[in-house]
């Protein structure tokens, strides 16, 4: 595929020899007892057999519109069992979903659908708050719109059903099979090819390391097309070994915790806040979620006296994740002790991982010392797709990617993350890229200059303080003006400012940029 970086000849040979790399292909993740409950959505449930079936026919109607090996689909859905259905019929016909989150809006749909050239879009008729995504559709250039639920004008998921076809073309292993969304640090959002075998082996001994298996009832509480629950281990993970994989819309306690009851839930992946809410929610709810046994907590920093409370007030194991849609991710083992549990965001998952911490330079740092983390292996991308100037920042030349994380190593290997360089704001695993919130803010009409920084935050870990310089002879706009500015610019609320500062200018570094870390410190 044009724009898709390759891993070079030496490692693809070393990867497949070592056994890393093999030809299975996401398409073939259902590996549960055809009878065995596969999917939980709703009211609605699909054995094995059910769910493959119905993704062949839906992977069979999408080839009638013409969609097929090589082409692109982005897909925006809520966590139902079509996204399932989708994401399965998509990998099947070698046709990568590209996997938009549903809080994006008309500004990152309309950039993802035109740098991926995406075929089809596909959504659901309304979202949270009653928001009706055929409007954000009518705003996009694609092929075809395909609507779960009421279509309007466009193409219902419903009518993509037909019998498989035995000469439908398949996919080759080493084929990008799916794109996920980096979290950014750049103007705009990036696309990260993952192929078919090196998401494969990610899902594969994701499941493995964490101990999934048929009796495995796993609850999707982070959105679906998150890396984190969709193939660490996440769905694709329980499909692969045969348990069941129950949809949550949400994290919250509420509607969390009487899944866990009825489904008799065994794991979960969530990010921080969530993790804190559940650590408060016990003590109110009478739900019975004592059939929970590992709680796996990811995305951004998880404190560790708040690790530690996990196994107490859950009564649940408790597993640290620190991971990237890029590819590496580190996990606590589950005989670690609990010191390295508590303190630590885990090591690396494959033993071809390739760790280096280095300095500015880029020279190694002495064990233990803090520095920059850069990663290659069998499922860390070679490059974003179709950027090759960013592509030229963000890997070394011998094809480390920059993670843009400080992170020390212990002597045991596990890691732990001290901060980062690059210019993001991680809002409770939300990332947000500075940079491209500026650009948008510096589109108001009032709005001179703007720096962008994270403010340190007890539930979220960082919250959003955008800095200003107004115009002169232009009056400031109030935090409520300058988030319904971000909103007429299809801006995903989630990136929206948490608070403003206005200064008459910014302090600056030797070299001229803007020390944002000045900004920072005068917040506290
Ligand atoms: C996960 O993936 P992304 O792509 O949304 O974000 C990756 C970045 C990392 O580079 C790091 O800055 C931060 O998120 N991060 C953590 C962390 N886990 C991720 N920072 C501190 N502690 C952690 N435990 O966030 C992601 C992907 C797969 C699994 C889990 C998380």
């Amino acid at each position: 595929m044009e724009g898709f970086v390759p891993w070079p000849e030496e490692f693809e040979k070393r990867y497949i020899a070592e056994g890393y790399w093999s030809d299975r292909l996401l398409g073939g993740v259902l590996r549960g007892d055809p009878d065995h409950v596969a999917l939980v959505a709703g009211e609605e449930r699909m054995t094995y057999a059910d769910l493959d079936r119905r993704a062949d026919r839906t992977a069979a109607g999408f080839h009638r519109l013409g969609i097929g090996r090589g082409d692109r689909v982005v897909i925006q859905m809520p966590n139902t069992a079509s996204f399932v259905i989708v994401f399965l019929a998509l990998v099947r016909i070698g046709a990568a979903p590209v996997l938009a989150l549903p809080a994006h809006r008309e500004s990152e749909i309309g950039y993802l659908c035109e740098l991926s050239e995406a075929k089809a879009y596909v959504i659901p008729e309304k979202g949270d708050g009653g928001f009706d995504y055929r409007t954000l559709a009518r705003t996009v250039q694609v092929e075809h719109v395909i609507v779960d639920g009421d279509p309007q004008e466009f193409t219902p998921l419903s009518s993509l059903d037909a019998d498989d076809e035995p000469t439908l073309e398949r996919p080759a292993p080493e084929d990008v099979g799916v794109f996920l969304l980096s979290g950014g640090t750049t103007g705009l959002p990036k696309l990260i090819p993952r192929t078919h075998r090196d998401y494969v082996y990610n899902l594969e001994a994701s499941a493995e390391l964490c101990g999934f298996n048929a009796d495995t009832v796993y609850l999707v509480v982070l959105p679906a097309a998150h890396n984190f629950a969709l193939a660490c281990p996440g769905i694709l993970g329980v499909f692969a070994t045969g348990g069941t994989v129950v949809l949550s819309p949400s994290g919250s306690p509420d509607e969390a915790f009487p899944l866990i009851e009825r489904e008799k839930v065994t794991v979960c992946a969530a990010v921080p806040p969530i993790a804190l809410l559940w650590l408060d929610a016990v003590s109110w709810s009478d739900e019975d979620i004592s059939s929970l046994r590992l709680l796996q907590v990811g995305g951004a920093k998880f404190a560790a006296e708040r690790a530690a409370q996990v196994p107490e007030v859950l009564n649940c194991s408790v597993q640290q994740v620190f991971g990237m849609a890029e590819g590496l991710l580190n996990y606590t083992r589950l005989d670690d002790p609990s010191d390295l549990v508590e303190q630590t965001q885990g090591r690396p998952l494959s033993p071809a991982d390739e760790i280096r911490v280095v300095d500015e330079d880029g020279n190694d740092v002495a064990p233990g010392e803090v520095g920059e983390l850069l990663t290659r292996g069998p499922y860390t991308l070679r490059g974003y797709y179709r950027a090759p100037e960013h592509n030229a920042r963000s890997f070394t030349p011998d094809g480390f990617y920059r993670t843009g994380d400080l992170v020390r190593q212990l002597p045991s290997g596990h890691l732990i993350v001290e901060g980062r360089e690059k210019d993001q704001i991680n809002r409770g695993g939300d990332k947000i890229s500075a940079e491209e919130l500026e650009n948008h803010l510096l589109a108001h009409p009032s709005i001179h200059d703007a720096a962008v920084v994270g403010m340190p935050d007890p539930v979220m870990g960082e919250r959003t303080c955008a800095f200003l310089v107004i115009r002169p002879d232009t009056t400031p706009p109030t935090l409520r003006e300058v988030k319904d500015f971000l909103r007429t610019r299809g801006v995903a609320a989630y990136k929206f400012p948490d608070r403003l500062e206005t200064v008459d200018t910014f302090p600056r570094t030797p070299v001229g940029k803007i020390a944002k870390k000045a900004l920072a410190a005068s917040l506290s």
